[in-house]
């Protein structure tokens, strides 16, 4: 096959229902935008069992399109991208775009404004969307925070799922990702913004509308993605603290194409199953808080049979984490997971009443919080 410029890529697994919305799409924008510019669709498949391959061959565009089941052996988002960016680089693509398969909310118009600053010399675009104010629990309580306050880039969804970036950065994610880890599956999105971020790259985020897609109730069982997200962020950060302790200042990257707040998808919680888990996770955890915690977070959490935990708390506890990752990271993570829950649980409690748009400003604010607690962290890894 010749040569192309533009590559789309799309990892799926078990996406048949809502696959074709998401090629249409892709190919209305890239007919209507980039009309001289060759493309290609990749759909980086993990096996599934369900008809996504079919149903993926069977959508007519006028986009040459791609189906490929992944070859690397740890399965997983992580996995499918690596394919995705192979054949990309293999086939000279310039600029690359990478959206979810479950995606509803997509729109011809997001290849154009994710491609375009591309041509204009950016090398990484996240996306901003307007979201309920329950979903992207990982990412309000800890990717967001993390990035805003240790990585200084005010990047709102490090974690968003749809990026868009030059070839330069997917070669240099090629090499640098250990693909036997968890950046093999869903670590992949952090991975990609905190390397991008902490090697100099050019970010921009994208404002993108609403994301509706197949969103999960953050009391079901987001045991798995909690630990390939949070194990690949805190391995990052500790691994990394040389660079970014050298940050003084945050980074306030530009939101392009922004308009207004628009109404976000509508996402159900259930808080007393929160409540639920906390407790159980508490009993369970007590003797690992213990040791992951530091002697005054532990005396606040230790005694809470109904969390009340607000974002002072909340970055002490994250930092404990961080601080005691490096020595036994599989404790780290089960320690932190009731927690999160029961900071979940808090945030709720604090936000009931609260519009998405208030709601969001208390997310704003504890990615303040975090930058101002910095100095705590660091005195416990320096
Ligand atoms: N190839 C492949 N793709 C996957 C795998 N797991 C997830 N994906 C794809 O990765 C994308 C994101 O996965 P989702 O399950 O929607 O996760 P998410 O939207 O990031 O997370 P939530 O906010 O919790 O819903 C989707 O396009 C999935 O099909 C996998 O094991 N293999
Ligand atoms: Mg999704």
């Amino acid at each position: 096959m010749s040569e192309i410029e533009i590559l789309v890529g799309i990892p799926s697994y078990n996406n048949a229902d809502t696959i074709a919305f998401v090629v249409e799409q892709v190919d209305k924008g890239l007919r209507e935008f980039f009309p001289n510019k060759k493309a290609l669709i990749v759909n980086s498949d993990g096996g599934s069992t369900d008809k996504t391959k079919e149903v993926f061959e069977a959508v007519e565009t006028e986009t040459e399109k791609l189906f490929v089941t992944y070859k690397n052996p740890v399965p997983g988002k992580g996995s499918a991208f690596k394919d995705i960016w192979e054949i990309g680089l293999e086939k000279g693509a310039k600029y690359f775009v990478v959206v979810d398969s479950d995606l509803r909310s997509i729109r011809g118009g997001w290849i154009k404004k994710m491609i375009t600053p591309l041509v204009n010399g950016v090398d990484y675009c996240t996306p901003n969307y307007s979201r309920h104010k329950y979903d992207g629990t990982i990412t309000n309580q800890i990717c967001f925070p993390t990035t805003y306050g240790l990585f200084c880039h005010n990047i709102r969804q490090p974690i968003g799922g749809d990026f868009s970036f030059s070839a330069r950065l997917a070669e240099f994610w090629l090499k640098k990702a250990d693909w036997q880890s968890n950046v093999a599956k869903f670590g992949i999105d952090i991975f990609m913004t905190s390397n991008a971020v902490l090697n100099g790259f050019k970010v921009k985020q994208v404002f993108l509308g609403s994301k509706v897609h197949d969103a999960k109730d953050p009391s079901a069982n987001l045991k798995p993605m909690f630990e390939q997200v949070v194990g690949t962020l805190f391995g990052i950060v500790s691994e990394n603290h040389e660079k970014w302790e050298k940050l003084t200042k945050v980074n306030d990257v530009e939101v392009l194409e922004k308009e207004g707040f628009v109404e976000p998808q509508e996402l159900e919680v259930n808080a007393e199953k929160m409540l639920e888990n906390f407790k159980l996770g508490k009993s369970g955890q007590l003797e690992n808080w213990k040791a992951v915690l530091s002697e005054e977070t532990f005396g606040k959490v230790g005694e809470m049979d109904v969390p009340a935990i607000d974002s002072e708390l909340w970055s002490q506890i994250v930092f404990d984490c961080i601080a005691s990752f490096k020595e036994d990271s599989d404790r780290v993570i089960d320690a932190l997971i009731p927690l999160w829950l029961g900071r979940n649980y808090s945030f709720v409690q604090e936000t009931i009443n609260m519009s998405n748009e208030e709601a969001e400003n208390k997310i704003i604010e504890q990615g303040k919080l975090f930058f101002k607690n910095r100095s705590y962290l660091l005195e416990k890894i320096r």
